[in-house]
């Protein structure tokens, strides 16, 4: 996909403004657009400006009692019910060229939604959402059973079936992407889907949807009911009719979900958490490389990464030169309008995210820590935050262990091998991990020691829809992205047959 390098163009930024300002919101059901049965609605605020985006219906029990009676009755009984997996494979593409026909509106509209540089936008988001869904419109094809010969006279075959209806609840840090990862898979099974947009970002979900539409998927295939976590994501986790969820959110909410699951129907959950990653640098790294890895790996989208390296492990050696480069280039990104495709950083999601990440570095200080990047928001408008580095920072201290979700990153300094690989897996999170080094045996000795569902060998948030992406520990269960997300929407039968005789 070409990435542009100018602002967006005016015409198009005031006909998205205008769009989502004249009225509120409806519900996507069964292809049309639905109104809440109730009044109440959530603002929609754009966190560059705080200015109001939208204004949305807080859909609740009624909405997501409809919209899975849509996806069922498009699962059972459907046009959809008859499709092949070529037709899906078919559909995904067509809807993978719609996307990549839309992105640059897309990009645009997800910018002021997320606060979220353009230019990632163009460069990351949209393209890695194309990519997932072309992705798996060439496995819709490829979802085969096995055959097994058991003792005796019989023949068994598998057959790998779709779930059924299926949930998807994500977080707003990469809300049209974190959709791709679910809708990819679901629908390349063959499930239909109920989806709730995090409620700070929900607006790239609705014009998805309009896209899934026009892109020809039957009615009721694919649902979105906007609302709150307590209202809308409660009544979908709780419904008796959802067959599995997969969430993407806090390790607290996923226990609300598991939770639900449990006291309703035993649905499946697949859960993607949050980390405290630990980013480890040995002392024969290549400096410079380094340097450019760790940057990548705190402060890209704003630090608000599941796996953000948010604890940097540096050998006492590097210590002194690496944090003078650390901090120079923190200082000198650039933080400001999102619009802008120079610009690095962008404005944190919202007020509540940005007032807890200012807490989290009034703590550190508090702790003892000290300040040798940023350490304050920037401007007096937006959600905007300075890349903060802070040193001396102790294992114990509450930056070093709570994910903070913001552009922060704690330099922890170590000794040895051992010491550091103890000191990286001494946290209830396991997400991400990354090693810098020239040295390929300790680096595979370093990724075998890490608990973590992935490790990146000199490089940081590298991602592609062929490789499976989830936690160890509270960073959850189950692996989004590659075949094995197949597995989170799919279910094997055993078929006996007797040969007689
Ligand atoms: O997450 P929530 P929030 C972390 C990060 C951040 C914190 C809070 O540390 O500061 O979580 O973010 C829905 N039943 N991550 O509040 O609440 C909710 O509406 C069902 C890590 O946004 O977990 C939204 O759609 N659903 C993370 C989704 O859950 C419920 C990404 C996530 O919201 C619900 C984002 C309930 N009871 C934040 N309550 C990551 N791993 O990438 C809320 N929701």
């Amino acid at each position: 996909m070409p990435v542009a390098a100018q602002r967006p163009a005016s015409a198009l930024l005031g006909q998205i403004q205008a769009r989502w300002l004249k009225e509120p919101t409806r519900h996507f059901i069964d292809n049309q657009w639905v109104e809440n049965a109730t009044s109440q609605t959530f603002d929609v605020v754009n966190p560059a400006t705080e200015e109001k985006l939208a204004t949305c219906p807080n859909g609740g029990k009624a909405e997501i009692d409809r919209a899975v009676k849509a996806a069922r009755k498009a699962f059972e009984s459907g046009p959809y019910s008859r499709w092949s997996g070529r037709d899906r494979g078919n559909f995904l593409r067509r809807l993978a060229d719609l996307i990549e026909k839309h992105a640059e509106e897309l990009a645009v509209l997800e910018c002021l939604n997320n606060g979220k540089p353009i230019g990632e936008l163009r460069a990351v988001d949209l393209p890695l959402t194309v990519q997932t869904l072309h992705y798996y419109a060439g496995w819709a094809d490829k979802i085969h059973g096995e055959t097994i010969h058991p003792p005796g006279n019989f023949f068994v075959y598998t057959r790998r079936e779709p779930m059924g209806v299926c949930g998807s609840i994500t977080a707003w840090n990469f809300p049209l992407v974190l959709i791709s990862w679910k809708f990819g898979p679901a629908i390349a099974a063959g499930n239909a889907l109920v989806h709730k947009p995090p409620e700070q970002a929900p607006l790239s979900a609705l014009r998805f949807a309009e896209l899934v539409r026009e892109a020809g998927l039957p009615e009721g295939v694919f649902n979105v009911v906007t609302g709150l976590g307590e209202t809308a994501g409660e009544a979908l986790t709780r419904h008796m009719d959802v067959d599995k969820v997969g969430f993407t959110g806090h390790y607290q909410t996923g226990q609300l979900v598991m939770k639900a699951a449990a006291e309703s129907n035993l649905k499946r959950v697949s859960l993607e958490l949050g980390g405290k990653s630990p980013n480890i640098v040995l002392d024969d790294a290549d400096l410079e490389a380094a340097v450019q890895g760790t940057l990548t790996g705190i402060f890209f989208n704003q630090g608000e990464v599941c796996c953000a390296g948010s604890r940097l492990f540096l050998p006492k050696k590097l210590h002194d030169p690496f944090l003078d480069r650390l901090a120079g280039a923190a200082e000198s990104r650039r933080v400001g309008d999102p619009l802008d495709p120079g610009t690095e950083q962008g404005a944190q999601i919202s007020k509540e995210q940005f007032e807890k990440i200012l807490g989290y570095i009034e703590k550190g200080k508090a702790e003892g820590a000290k300040v040798v990047a940023g350490g304050k928001r920037c401007g007096d408008r937006g959600y905007f935050v300075r890349p903060t580095v802070f040193d001396g920072v102790q294992d114990g201290m509450t930056i070093a262990r709570e994910e903070i979700f913001g552009p922060v990153v704690s330099v922890l300094p170590y000794d040895t091998l051992e010491d550091v690989a103890r000191r990286a897996n001494a946290t209830n999170y396991g997400l991400g991990a990354a090693v810098f080094t020239q040295d390929l045996s300790k680096a595979h000795k370093l990724a075998g020691m890490l608990k973590s569902g992935t490790v990146w060998i000199n490089c940081y948030n590298a991602f592609d829809a062929s490789v499976p992406f989830g936690g160890y520990k509270m960073s959850g269960f189950g692996r989004e992205l590659g075949q094995h997300a197949l597995e989170l929407y799919t279910q094997t039968k055993a078929v006996w047959v007797n040969l007689g005789g």
